[in-house]
């Protein structure tokens, strides 16, 4: 992703723990995940104990010279910080530490930049590059000509970086009117979707879960699947036949991480809501995964962010392959759940059933006798809906079918008053 003529930057991570959260330990090893994703190489580690993050300096006084001392040993380049910091913190530990300072925003927003493919991923970066640096021109700016190159460094807008609070300002308008204009043609896609009644399925989940591994599995899709973090930015969306003859669209998103940055929620809202707009969300989870559990907690809460939470959920625990025997999550969240490996294909039939019990429940059931002049209706429901059971008889044709809600009042309503 990254050229490797660049050299790599050395970085040190810090995090603090704070007293309610156990977790530091491993959001610090996500942060080495990323940095490495995007090219750094991690010299070192610091974590700290406080109730809280210091308002001035992020780390207290005491642990500061002790990362003073570490940046000196190490030799490094720059830190990291495990949250967003303020302005006036990364000025300060800049003053103090006389490195790059970074945080696991502008990480993000690093990786994403380079990540992003479409004129609409590119807008939404920029964007959100650009209101991350606005509040902190003074901090930042320094620090990133000087070493003219590694994180935070890239990115669409990159020649824009030097800008001065004036320009970022109009460039920030320019590009959320393209935004707009960009909206407006996703609604009509997605109007013209709902228009055409094919069920729309989201596939959502943590960052690295194997949410793309399944759409190729499922669709022939052909996107990007890596071991690395966020590899999928832009949504791919694909036709998808069920077993039982219904097509449905099947959307591969960007993933979810904890501490997602607020710029990048806003900016990506566009692309993250195609959850907001699916009829049935397919939650993929790494079930290998030691942090599982949190990183479905991070995901049903970013889904309640974006408004998204009242879909129901197919919960498909993946990697089977990599766990054995009697091992057995659950997810009380979901109406369904499968055990599956996207990898292998394991399991993907389940879930595919569970697909269709899913959209069944979300249809009508109707039985009825239809005169053999209405022949028509049995085409609606052939075309949208379920077809069980279909029997020729004296009286007419008699039908049991599953058909959404709105199709099912064309059905019932009979224009010749009843029989
Ligand atoms: N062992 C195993 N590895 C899997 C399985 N499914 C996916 N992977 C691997 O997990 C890694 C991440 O897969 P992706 O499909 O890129 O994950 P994603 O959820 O799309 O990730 P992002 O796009 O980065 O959010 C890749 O290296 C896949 O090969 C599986 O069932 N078993
Ligand atoms: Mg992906």
């Amino acid at each position: 992703m990254y050229e490797t003529a660049e050299k790599r930057e050395r970085v040190i991570l810090v995090g603090v723990s704070l007293a309610d959260s156990d977790d530091a330990e491993q959001s610090l090893d996500e942060l080495e995940e990323l940095a490495r994703t995007a090219g750094a190489l991690c010299v070192g580690r610091v974590l700290q104990k406080r109730e809280q993050m210091h308002p001035a300096t992020y780390l207290g006084r005491g642990k500061t010279g002790e990362l003073k001392d570490l940046i000196w040993e190490t030799q490094a380049d720059g830190i990291i910080c495990d949250d967003e910091l303020s302005p006036a913190q990364i000025g300060n530990l800049k003053d103090e530490l006389g490195v790059k300072i970074m945080d696991r925003t502008l990480l993000i927003l690093d990786i994403f930049a380079a990540r992003a493919s479409t004129s609409e991923g590119k807008i939404q970066v920029e964007l959100a590059q650009l209101k991350y640096r606005q509040s902190r021109l003074t901090g930042l700016g320094t620090s990133l000509s000087r070493l003219g190159g590694g994180i935070g460094t890239r990115g669409p807008g990159e020649k824009k970086l030097e800008m001065d609070r004036r320009l970022i300002k109009g460039r920030i308008s320019q590009l959320t009117r393209e935004l707009k204009e960009v909206k407006r043609h996703r609604q009509l896609t997605r109007e013209s979707r709902a228009k055409s009644r094919i069920p729309v399925i989201a596939i959502v989940g943590y960052t690295n879960a194997g949410k793309s591994t399944l759409l190729n599995a499922l669709t022939g899709a052909g996107i990007l699947a890596e071991d690395k973090l966020f590899a999928t930015l832009d949504p791919t969306t694909r036709n998808l036949k069920l077993p039982g003859g219904q097509e449905v669209l099947l959307t591969d998103t960007v993933g979810f991480i904890r501490k997602l940055p607020h710029h990048l929620i806003e900016a990506f809202k566009s692309t993250l809501e195609e959850a907001k707009y699916a009829d049935l969300l397919l939650h993929v989870v790494d079930a290998s995964n030691p942090q599982m559990d949190q990183q479905m907690h991070v995901v049903y809460e970013t889904l309640r962010e974006l408004e998204a939470s009242d879909k129901p959920v197919i919960t498909a625990f993946n990697k089977k392959d990599r766990f054995e025997g009697e091992y057995a999550p659950r997810d009380f969240q979901a109406e369904r759940t499968a055990f599956i490996s996207a990898k292998t294909g394991e399991g993907v039939e389940e879930l595919l059933a569970c697909v269709e019990d899913v959209l069944r429940e979300q249809k009508v059931e109707i039985e009825q006798i239809y005169p053999y002049s209405d022949a028509g209706k049995i085409q609606l429901i052939r075309k949208y809906g379920e077809l069980e059971k279909e029997e020729y008889t004296q009286e007419g044709i008699y039908v049991r079918a599953y058909v959404p809600v709105d199709v099912y009042g064309k059905l019932t309503h009979d224009p010749s008053g009843g029989r």
